[in-house]
């Protein structure tokens, strides 16, 4: 019997870090922060019915990052849910999710814990019910889903992280744990960038939803304050196995809202990374919050939405844009 995430995955069952995919043809999908009608359109573009079904079958896989700035973040979750627990989609957890399960408040998920002004993009807002359901729902998501041929993950696929959370029963509980380990060994003496790397790297949870960092060559700004860690473009290390494809990473700049840590720099949009056995499919359909913020409220709009098609390796976008996926070195 072909293992899916749903037998796998039972309401009540004890949470598994890693699951296995089925067999079959998939759509994955990158970050989504709350985008609804762009992922709608999406899935239009791909043949499925709004209840998730394809009349070839195939399945959809979402790759973390479903909430946060957005329009609508609850009617996201809602969407994906619904899929994940009919059988129809795959979803996995990203740095986002982990934060709203954390129940840590950021700028962003004010519309879920209501710590602050609603953003300037009127996004809508969960009630108390929606609040539990969203995070019971976001809670249960694995961290990364593997088959033979493909290996999926929000920000990083790294076997040895992934191995620490063999045996781990909850997302909280694991981040938690590996947290407190880390902060017995550092001690009160470590500097503090070296101590903010340690939680970031040594924490598999941080490590596989939001990537490694490196001490940054100077200090910059980012998000409001100063920081002297950067990320650090784990795919140029990863030269064999099956590919890893994973969203996190804005693969298309949005001035003025960010840093442009230039991880993409010349880099078109279907190139695998790194010796090609990689590829991010976040086309910073995030930044639309910002577009938003400076008064296009309908676009034109920086960032994009896309799904990519296994085993075709053929990207389609929001746009209804299609692409096929290139390899490393093609220009060199
Ligand atoms: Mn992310």
């Amino acid at each position: 019997m072909t293992r899916t995430q749903e037998t796998a995955l039972p309401r009540h069952h004890a949470w598994n870090a890693v699951q296995n995919l089925p067999d079959g043809p998939l759509d994955l999908v990158g970050d989504i922060h709350g985008e609804l009608p762009t992922l709608d359109t999406l899935l239009g573009h791909l043949g499925y019915t709004p209840s998730g079904t394809h009349p070839q079958g195939r399945r959809l896989v979402f790759l973390g990052d479903l909430i946060d700035r957005g329009p609508d973040s609850p009617g996201v979750v809602r969407r994906v849910a619904d899929m994940v627990e009919r059988g129809r989609a795959f979803a996995l957890m990203g740095n986002h999710d982990l934060n709203a399960i954390l129940r840590l408040p950021k700028k962003e998920n004010t519309w879920l814990f209501d710590h602050g002004p609603v953003s300037e993009t009127e996004t809508k807002v969960a009630n108390d019910r929606d609040r539990e359901e969203i995070l019971g729902f976001l809670a249960r998501l694995p961290v990364a889903l593997r088959r033979d041929d493909l290996r999926l993950v929000h920000a990083c696929w790294d076997d040895a992280a992934l191995k620490l959370l063999e045996g781990e029963t909850g997302a909280t509980q694991a981040f938690s744990r590996h947290k407190e380990r880390i902060k017995a060994t550092l001690g009160a003496n470590a500097d503090p960038i070296a101590r903010n790397l340690a939680l970031q790297n040594g924490n598999p949870m941080k490590l596989v939803t939001s990537g490694p960092e490196v001490r940054a060559p100077q200090p910059f700004f980012a998000g409001g304050k100063e920081r002297h860690e950067a990320r650090h473009p784990w795919w140029n290390d990863c030269a064999a196995g099956p590919m890893v494809v994973f969203g996190h990473y804005w693969r298309i700049p949005v001035t003025g809202i960010q840093k442009d840590d230039g991880l993409f720099r010349g880099v078109p949009l279907n190139r695998t990374l790194g010796h090609g056995h990689a590829m991010c499919i976040d086309y910073s359909v995030g930044g639309r919050w910002h577009d938003r913020k400076e008064g296009r409220l309908h676009g034109p709009f920086t960032g994009r939405l896309a799904a990519l098609r296994w085993p075709e390796r053929t990207l389609v976008f929001d746009n209804g844009e299609q692409a096929t996926l290139d390899q490393p070195g093609r220009d060199a």
